[in-house]
Protein backbone atom coordinates (compact mmCIF):
# COMPACT_ATOMS: atom_id res chain seq x y z
CA UNK A 1 0.00 0.00 0.00
CA UNK A 2 2.83 2.46 0.74
CA UNK A 3 3.88 1.78 -2.79
CA UNK A 4 0.92 2.68 -3.61
CA UNK A 5 0.39 5.94 -2.45
CA UNK A 6 4.07 7.18 -2.71
CA UNK A 7 3.80 6.41 -6.51
CA UNK A 8 0.44 8.46 -7.14
CA UNK A 9 1.79 11.21 -4.74
CA UNK A 10 4.98 11.82 -7.47
CA UNK A 11 2.55 11.93 -10.32
CA UNK A 12 0.54 14.55 -8.88
CA UNK A 13 3.67 16.63 -8.07
CA UNK A 14 4.45 16.26 -11.86
CA UNK A 15 1.03 17.48 -13.17
CA UNK A 16 0.71 20.62 -11.24
CA UNK A 17 4.00 21.53 -12.38
CA UNK A 18 2.68 21.69 -15.90
CA UNK A 19 0.72 24.98 -15.28
CA UNK A 20 2.25 27.40 -17.62
CA UNK A 21 4.00 29.45 -14.82
CA UNK A 22 7.47 28.51 -16.39
CA UNK A 23 8.51 29.68 -19.62
CA UNK A 24 11.79 29.43 -20.43
CA UNK A 25 13.08 26.25 -22.47
CA UNK A 26 14.16 24.66 -19.46
CA UNK A 27 11.25 24.24 -18.41
CA UNK A 28 9.32 23.79 -22.07
CA UNK A 29 11.14 20.54 -22.31
CA UNK A 30 10.65 19.24 -18.97
CA UNK A 31 6.67 19.96 -19.86
CA UNK A 32 7.94 17.55 -23.41
CA UNK A 33 8.96 15.02 -21.28
CA UNK A 34 5.54 15.15 -19.05
CA UNK A 35 2.94 15.36 -21.23
CA UNK A 36 4.54 13.82 -24.35
CA UNK A 37 4.69 10.23 -23.29
CA UNK A 38 2.01 8.25 -23.99
CA UNK A 39 3.71 4.96 -23.26
CA UNK A 40 5.17 6.43 -19.74
CA UNK A 41 1.10 7.04 -18.81
CA UNK A 42 1.13 3.09 -20.10
CA UNK A 43 3.25 1.67 -17.96
CA UNK A 44 2.20 3.80 -14.99
CA UNK A 45 -1.22 2.50 -15.56
CA UNK A 46 0.06 -1.27 -15.84
CA UNK A 47 2.68 -0.70 -12.51
CA UNK A 48 -0.98 0.92 -10.98
CA UNK A 49 -2.54 -1.85 -11.62
CA UNK A 50 -0.19 -4.54 -11.03
CA UNK A 51 0.42 -2.68 -7.58
CA UNK A 52 -3.12 -2.97 -7.18
CA UNK A 53 -3.77 -6.47 -7.85
CA UNK A 54 -0.76 -7.61 -6.18
CA UNK A 55 -2.05 -5.49 -2.78
CA UNK A 56 -4.93 -7.24 -3.09
CA UNK A 57 -3.27 -10.54 -3.21
CA UNK A 58 -1.27 -9.38 -0.79
CA UNK A 59 -3.88 -8.36 1.46
CA UNK A 60 -6.52 -11.55 0.72
CA UNK A 61 -3.61 -14.05 1.74
CA UNK A 62 -2.96 -11.90 5.14
CA UNK A 63 -6.79 -12.00 5.69
CA UNK A 64 -6.88 -15.96 5.20
CA UNK A 65 -4.08 -16.03 7.59
CA UNK A 66 -4.85 -14.01 10.14
CA UNK A 67 -8.90 -16.27 10.01
CA UNK A 68 -7.08 -19.28 9.64
CA UNK A 69 -5.00 -18.52 12.79
CA UNK A 70 -8.40 -17.48 14.44
CA UNK A 71 -9.82 -20.77 13.64
CA UNK A 72 -7.07 -22.60 14.57
CA UNK A 73 -6.35 -21.09 17.92
CA UNK A 74 -10.35 -21.26 18.73
CA UNK A 75 -10.05 -25.29 18.29
CA UNK A 76 -7.16 -25.49 20.50
CA UNK A 77 -8.13 -28.28 22.98
CA UNK A 78 -11.53 -28.95 21.63
CA UNK A 79 -12.97 -32.09 20.65
CA UNK A 80 -13.40 -32.56 16.83
CA UNK A 81 -16.92 -33.85 16.51
CA UNK A 82 -17.01 -37.21 14.46
CA UNK A 83 -19.79 -38.51 12.88
CA UNK A 84 -21.31 -42.28 12.21
CA UNK A 85 -21.78 -42.73 7.84
CA UNK A 86 -25.90 -43.90 7.61
CA UNK A 87 -24.17 -45.78 4.65
CA UNK A 88 -21.39 -47.33 3.62
CA UNK A 89 -19.35 -45.17 0.97
CA UNK A 90 -20.07 -47.11 -2.57
CA UNK A 91 -16.21 -48.33 -2.91
CA UNK A 92 -16.29 -51.49 -4.18
CA UNK A 93 -13.74 -53.81 -1.52
CA UNK A 94 -10.73 -54.35 -4.00
CA UNK A 95 -10.26 -57.55 -1.26
CA UNK A 96 -11.32 -59.62 1.23
CA UNK A 97 -9.37 -61.07 3.91
CA UNK A 98 -11.38 -64.11 5.38
CA UNK A 99 -9.97 -65.76 8.34
CA UNK A 100 -11.42 -69.12 9.55
CA UNK A 101 -10.18 -68.15 13.38
CA UNK A 102 -12.48 -65.28 13.34
CA UNK A 103 -15.16 -65.33 16.23
CA UNK A 104 -14.90 -61.78 16.98
CA UNK A 105 -18.01 -60.59 14.91
CA UNK A 106 -16.70 -57.65 13.28
CA UNK A 107 -17.43 -55.65 10.22
CA UNK A 108 -14.13 -53.96 9.10
CA UNK A 109 -13.47 -52.37 5.80
CA UNK A 110 -9.55 -50.76 5.85
CA UNK A 111 -8.65 -47.75 3.56
CA UNK A 112 -5.37 -48.29 2.85
CA UNK A 113 -1.71 -48.26 0.75
CA UNK A 114 -1.17 -51.76 0.86
CA UNK A 115 2.44 -50.58 1.76
CA UNK A 116 2.26 -47.41 4.02
CA UNK A 117 3.83 -48.29 7.31
CA UNK A 118 0.61 -47.39 9.13
CA UNK A 119 -1.64 -49.55 6.95
CA UNK A 120 0.87 -52.35 7.38
CA UNK A 121 0.89 -51.93 11.64
CA UNK A 122 -3.33 -52.28 11.04
CA UNK A 123 -3.08 -55.22 8.96
CA UNK A 124 -0.77 -56.58 10.84
CA UNK A 125 -2.53 -56.55 14.14
CA UNK A 126 -5.58 -57.81 12.69
CA UNK A 127 -3.98 -60.92 11.16
CA UNK A 128 -2.12 -61.24 14.32
CA UNK A 129 -5.55 -61.89 15.93
CA UNK A 130 -6.83 -64.06 12.66
CA UNK A 131 -9.88 -61.02 12.22
CA UNK A 132 -11.39 -60.85 9.05
CA UNK A 133 -11.77 -57.82 6.81
CA UNK A 134 -12.39 -55.99 3.53
CA UNK A 135 -9.63 -53.49 1.81
CA UNK A 136 -9.99 -50.67 -0.36
CA UNK A 137 -6.98 -49.72 -2.14
CA UNK A 138 -6.49 -46.15 -2.05
CA UNK A 139 -5.24 -44.38 -5.29
CA UNK A 140 -2.06 -42.30 -2.99
CA UNK A 141 -2.14 -39.67 -6.15
CA UNK A 142 -6.03 -38.61 -6.57
CA UNK A 143 -7.09 -40.57 -3.72
CA UNK A 144 -10.24 -40.47 -4.93
CA UNK A 145 -11.39 -43.93 -2.61
CA UNK A 146 -11.30 -41.48 0.73
CA UNK A 147 -13.23 -38.78 -0.76
CA UNK A 148 -16.00 -39.48 1.46
CA UNK A 149 -14.11 -38.81 4.22
CA UNK A 150 -12.90 -35.59 5.74
CA UNK A 151 -9.55 -37.21 7.32
CA UNK A 152 -7.64 -36.99 4.26
CA UNK A 153 -4.84 -39.98 5.59
CA UNK A 154 -4.63 -43.67 5.81
CA UNK A 155 -5.35 -46.18 6.98
CA UNK A 156 -8.93 -45.29 7.56
CA UNK A 157 -10.73 -48.24 9.33
CA UNK A 158 -14.82 -48.21 9.10
CA UNK A 159 -16.44 -50.48 11.62
CA UNK A 160 -20.16 -51.46 11.01
CA UNK A 161 -22.13 -50.61 14.25
CA UNK A 162 -25.24 -49.91 15.17
CA UNK A 163 -26.93 -47.39 13.13
CA UNK A 164 -24.40 -46.88 10.58
CA UNK A 165 -20.93 -47.14 10.27
CA UNK A 166 -17.87 -45.79 12.24
CA UNK A 167 -14.67 -44.58 10.82
CA UNK A 168 -11.33 -44.51 12.60
CA UNK A 169 -8.73 -42.73 11.91
CA UNK A 170 -5.05 -42.94 12.96
CA UNK A 171 -3.52 -46.44 13.19
CA UNK A 172 -2.44 -46.31 16.71
CA UNK A 173 -5.92 -45.48 17.80
CA UNK A 174 -6.87 -48.06 15.62
CA UNK A 175 -5.10 -50.55 17.61
CA UNK A 176 -5.62 -49.21 20.71
CA UNK A 177 -9.71 -49.21 20.60
CA UNK A 178 -9.49 -53.06 19.00
CA UNK A 179 -7.41 -54.26 21.53
CA UNK A 180 -9.37 -53.14 23.92
CA UNK A 181 -12.38 -54.79 22.53
CA UNK A 182 -10.74 -57.54 22.26
CA UNK A 183 -9.50 -57.43 26.02
CA UNK A 184 -13.60 -57.35 27.04
CA UNK A 185 -16.40 -57.39 24.76
CA UNK A 186 -18.96 -55.91 26.54
CA UNK A 187 -18.07 -52.70 25.34
CA UNK A 188 -18.90 -51.78 22.00
CA UNK A 189 -17.10 -50.12 18.89
CA UNK A 190 -18.56 -46.88 18.97
CA UNK A 191 -18.83 -46.52 23.10
CA UNK A 192 -14.91 -47.29 23.14
CA UNK A 193 -14.30 -44.58 20.09
CA UNK A 194 -15.64 -42.36 22.71
CA UNK A 195 -12.66 -42.60 24.71
CA UNK A 196 -10.33 -41.26 22.04
CA UNK A 197 -11.30 -38.11 21.40
CA UNK A 198 -9.54 -35.63 18.63
CA UNK A 199 -8.50 -32.79 19.91
CA UNK A 200 -7.38 -29.28 18.48
CA UNK A 201 -3.70 -28.78 19.17
CA UNK A 202 -1.10 -25.54 18.43
CA UNK A 203 2.35 -25.92 18.85
CA UNK A 204 5.61 -25.68 17.20
CA UNK A 205 4.53 -28.09 14.23
CA UNK A 206 1.57 -26.15 13.69
CA UNK A 207 -1.93 -27.16 14.46
CA UNK A 208 -3.11 -30.34 14.26
CA UNK A 209 -6.06 -32.41 14.97
CA UNK A 210 -4.59 -35.28 17.34
CA UNK A 211 -6.41 -38.06 19.65
CA UNK A 212 -4.57 -37.95 22.58
CA UNK A 213 -5.22 -41.16 24.04
CA UNK A 214 -4.46 -43.29 21.22
CA UNK A 215 -1.66 -45.65 22.90
CA UNK A 216 -3.90 -46.13 25.69
CA UNK A 217 -5.86 -49.07 26.43
CA UNK A 218 -9.12 -48.58 27.54
CA UNK A 219 -8.65 -52.20 30.22
CA UNK A 220 -11.69 -49.93 32.26
CA UNK A 221 -11.20 -52.32 35.34
CA UNK A 222 -10.43 -55.58 33.40
CA UNK A 223 -6.46 -55.45 33.35
CA UNK A 224 -5.61 -58.71 32.02
CA UNK A 225 -4.37 -61.34 34.96
CA UNK A 226 -0.83 -61.54 33.22
CA UNK A 227 0.14 -58.13 32.56
CA UNK A 228 1.80 -55.93 34.83
CA UNK A 229 2.26 -52.45 34.97
CA UNK A 230 5.99 -52.40 33.99
CA UNK A 231 4.54 -54.54 30.85
CA UNK A 232 1.88 -51.99 30.13
CA UNK A 233 4.30 -48.44 30.38
CA UNK A 234 6.88 -50.56 28.26
CA UNK A 235 4.27 -51.60 25.36
CA UNK A 236 3.21 -47.97 25.20
CA UNK A 237 6.63 -46.53 25.38
CA UNK A 238 7.71 -48.91 22.49
CA UNK A 239 4.61 -48.54 20.38
CA UNK A 240 5.24 -44.31 20.33
CA UNK A 241 8.75 -44.86 19.46
CA UNK A 242 7.69 -46.98 16.75
CA UNK A 243 5.38 -43.89 15.42
CA UNK A 244 7.54 -40.94 16.54
CA UNK A 245 11.36 -42.05 16.00
CA UNK A 246 11.50 -45.86 14.11
CA UNK A 247 9.34 -45.04 11.30
CA UNK A 248 11.20 -41.62 10.31
CA UNK A 249 13.78 -43.75 9.20
CA UNK A 250 12.53 -45.31 6.43
CA UNK A 251 11.21 -42.64 3.79
CA UNK A 252 14.79 -41.68 3.58
CA UNK A 253 16.36 -44.86 3.54
CA UNK A 254 13.56 -46.04 1.05
CA UNK A 255 13.98 -43.37 -1.22
CA UNK A 256 17.67 -42.49 -1.26
CA UNK A 257 18.50 -42.15 -4.72
CA UNK A 258 15.85 -41.89 -7.84
CA UNK A 259 16.71 -45.42 -8.36
CA UNK A 260 15.64 -46.83 -5.49
CA UNK A 261 12.58 -44.56 -5.24
CA UNK A 262 11.42 -46.47 -8.84
CA UNK A 263 12.41 -49.64 -7.13
CA UNK A 264 10.32 -48.85 -4.04
CA UNK A 265 7.33 -47.46 -6.25
CA UNK A 266 7.42 -50.53 -8.80
CA UNK A 267 7.37 -52.67 -5.44
CA UNK A 268 4.39 -50.96 -4.54
CA UNK A 269 2.71 -51.07 -7.59
CA UNK A 270 3.37 -55.24 -7.56
CA UNK A 271 2.34 -56.07 -4.12
CA UNK A 272 -0.55 -53.54 -4.13
CA UNK A 273 -1.72 -55.21 -7.44
CA UNK A 274 -2.04 -51.77 -8.94
CA UNK A 275 -2.59 -52.95 -12.22
CA UNK A 276 -5.44 -54.96 -11.48
CA UNK A 277 -7.05 -52.29 -9.31
CA UNK A 278 -6.21 -49.12 -11.63
CA UNK A 279 -6.11 -48.20 -15.09
CA UNK A 280 -2.76 -47.53 -16.98
CA UNK A 281 -2.48 -44.10 -16.97
CA UNK A 282 -3.49 -43.67 -13.21
CA UNK A 283 -0.39 -46.64 -12.57
CA UNK A 284 2.37 -44.75 -14.23
CA UNK A 285 1.24 -41.55 -12.69
CA UNK A 286 1.51 -42.58 -9.55
CA UNK A 287 4.81 -44.45 -10.21
CA UNK A 288 6.19 -41.77 -11.91
CA UNK A 289 5.09 -38.48 -9.96
CA UNK A 290 5.28 -40.70 -6.87
CA UNK A 291 8.84 -41.81 -6.55
CA UNK A 292 10.16 -38.21 -8.27
CA UNK A 293 8.14 -36.63 -5.45
CA UNK A 294 9.06 -38.67 -2.85
CA UNK A 295 12.89 -38.66 -3.70
CA UNK A 296 12.47 -35.28 -3.55
CA UNK A 297 11.00 -35.16 -0.02
CA UNK A 298 13.06 -38.13 1.36
CA UNK A 299 16.29 -35.64 1.21
CA UNK A 300 14.42 -33.29 3.59
CA UNK A 301 12.80 -35.53 5.66
CA UNK A 302 16.54 -36.82 6.29
CA UNK A 303 17.21 -33.14 7.65
CA UNK A 304 13.84 -32.63 9.66
CA UNK A 305 14.49 -36.07 11.19
CA UNK A 306 18.28 -35.64 11.93
CA UNK A 307 18.95 -38.94 10.08
CA UNK A 308 23.53 -39.58 9.76
CA UNK A 309 24.60 -39.01 6.29
CA UNK A 310 24.32 -42.14 5.66
CA UNK A 311 20.93 -42.63 6.14
CA UNK A 312 21.38 -46.26 6.48
CA UNK A 313 23.67 -46.33 9.49
CA UNK A 314 20.49 -44.41 11.18
CA UNK A 315 18.39 -47.07 10.02
CA UNK A 316 20.79 -49.74 11.67
CA UNK A 317 21.16 -47.23 14.53
CA UNK A 318 17.23 -47.88 15.52
CA UNK A 319 16.97 -51.46 14.38
CA UNK A 320 19.89 -51.89 17.40
CA UNK A 321 18.24 -49.87 19.97
CA UNK A 322 14.89 -52.30 18.93
CA UNK A 323 16.61 -55.42 19.30
CA UNK A 324 18.91 -54.40 22.50
CA UNK A 325 15.82 -53.64 24.49
CA UNK A 326 14.10 -56.96 23.37
CA UNK A 327 17.42 -58.63 25.37
CA UNK A 328 16.93 -56.40 28.26
CA UNK A 329 13.14 -57.55 28.89
CA UNK A 330 14.95 -60.87 28.55
CA UNK A 331 12.41 -62.84 25.98
CA UNK A 332 12.01 -63.16 22.39
CA UNK A 333 9.47 -60.62 22.00
CA UNK A 334 9.25 -57.01 23.65
CA UNK A 335 5.83 -58.80 25.02
CA UNK A 336 8.06 -61.86 26.26
CA UNK A 337 7.15 -64.91 25.27
CA UNK A 338 4.18 -63.70 23.13
CA UNK A 339 4.48 -60.56 21.06
CA UNK A 340 3.11 -57.69 21.99
CA UNK A 341 1.17 -54.22 20.79
CA UNK A 342 4.97 -53.09 20.24
CA UNK A 343 6.06 -55.99 18.78
CA UNK A 344 3.40 -56.01 16.35
CA UNK A 345 3.99 -52.39 15.13
CA UNK A 346 8.01 -52.20 14.46
CA UNK A 347 7.09 -55.38 12.48
CA UNK A 348 4.42 -53.85 10.59
CA UNK A 349 6.04 -51.19 10.08
CA UNK A 350 9.07 -52.66 8.79
CA UNK A 351 7.16 -54.95 6.83
CA UNK A 352 5.78 -52.28 4.25
CA UNK A 353 9.67 -51.99 3.19
CA UNK A 354 9.97 -55.53 2.81
CA UNK A 355 10.80 -55.53 -0.91
CA UNK A 356 13.96 -52.69 -0.60
CA UNK A 357 17.15 -52.59 -1.02
CA UNK A 358 16.71 -50.60 2.64
CA UNK A 359 15.40 -53.69 4.33
CA UNK A 360 18.14 -56.50 2.68
CA UNK A 361 20.69 -54.11 3.53
CA UNK A 362 19.21 -54.05 7.64
CA UNK A 363 18.69 -58.12 7.47
CA UNK A 364 22.67 -57.97 6.60
CA UNK A 365 23.63 -55.55 8.70
CA UNK A 366 21.47 -56.33 11.97
CA UNK A 367 20.35 -59.13 13.58
CA UNK A 368 17.06 -58.34 12.85
CA UNK A 369 16.05 -61.86 11.14
CA UNK A 370 15.59 -63.84 14.16
CA UNK A 371 13.25 -61.38 15.75
CA UNK A 372 11.47 -61.15 12.10
CA UNK A 373 10.84 -64.51 11.29
CA UNK A 374 9.42 -65.38 15.01
CA UNK A 375 6.89 -62.81 14.34
CA UNK A 376 6.19 -63.35 10.32
CA UNK A 377 5.89 -66.90 11.82
CA UNK A 378 3.57 -65.65 14.03
CA UNK A 379 0.99 -63.30 12.49
CA UNK A 380 0.80 -65.75 9.81
CA UNK A 381 -0.43 -68.32 12.21
CA UNK A 382 -3.30 -66.23 13.57
CA UNK A 383 -1.36 -66.82 16.81
CA UNK A 384 -2.91 -63.77 18.69
CA UNK A 385 -6.20 -65.79 18.13
CA UNK A 386 -5.48 -68.79 20.70
CA UNK A 387 -5.69 -65.93 23.41
CA UNK A 388 -8.72 -64.60 22.34
CA UNK A 389 -11.79 -66.11 24.11
CA UNK A 390 -14.49 -67.03 21.78
N1 LIG B 1 -0.70 -40.91 12.45
C1 LIG B 1 -1.30 -41.51 11.28
C2 LIG B 1 -0.41 -41.25 10.09
C3 LIG B 1 -1.05 -41.73 8.81
C4 LIG B 1 -0.29 -41.21 7.59
O1 LIG B 1 0.54 -40.30 7.68
N2 LIG B 1 -0.57 -41.83 6.46
C5 LIG B 1 0.05 -41.40 5.23
C6 LIG B 1 0.36 -42.59 4.35
S1 LIG B 1 1.72 -43.52 4.94
C7 LIG B 1 -0.96 -40.56 4.47
O2 LIG B 1 -2.07 -40.96 4.27
N3 LIG B 1 -0.52 -39.39 4.04
C8 LIG B 1 -1.36 -38.50 3.27
C9 LIG B 1 -1.20 -38.69 1.81
O3 LIG B 1 -0.80 -39.73 1.32
O4 LIG B 1 -1.52 -37.74 1.13
C10 LIG B 1 -1.50 -42.99 11.51
O5 LIG B 1 -0.77 -43.57 12.36
O6 LIG B 1 -2.40 -43.60 10.92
Amino acid sequence: MAVLCRFSRASRHLSLKNTGLWEDNLVRAFRTVVQEPKPTRGILKTCLISAAVGGAIGAGYAFQKIERDRKHLEMEGHQIATEILKYKPPIPASRQVLSSVDSTGLKLTLFQYQTCPFCCKVRTFLDYYGISYDVVEVDPVLRNEIKWSKYRKVPILLAKVDGGYRPLNDSSMIVSLLSSYLNDRSHKIDELATYFPSIGVNDDKGYREEIVNKYFLMYQGSVPKDRTLNDIVEERKWRQWADEVFVHTLSPNVYRTLGEAYQTFNWFSEVGRWEEYFPAWERALMINVGALAMWMIGKRLKKRHNLKTDVRESLYDEINTWLEAISARGGQFMGGNNPDLSDLAVYGILRSIEGCDAFKDALQNTNLSIWYSAMAERVKNHSGSSVLGG
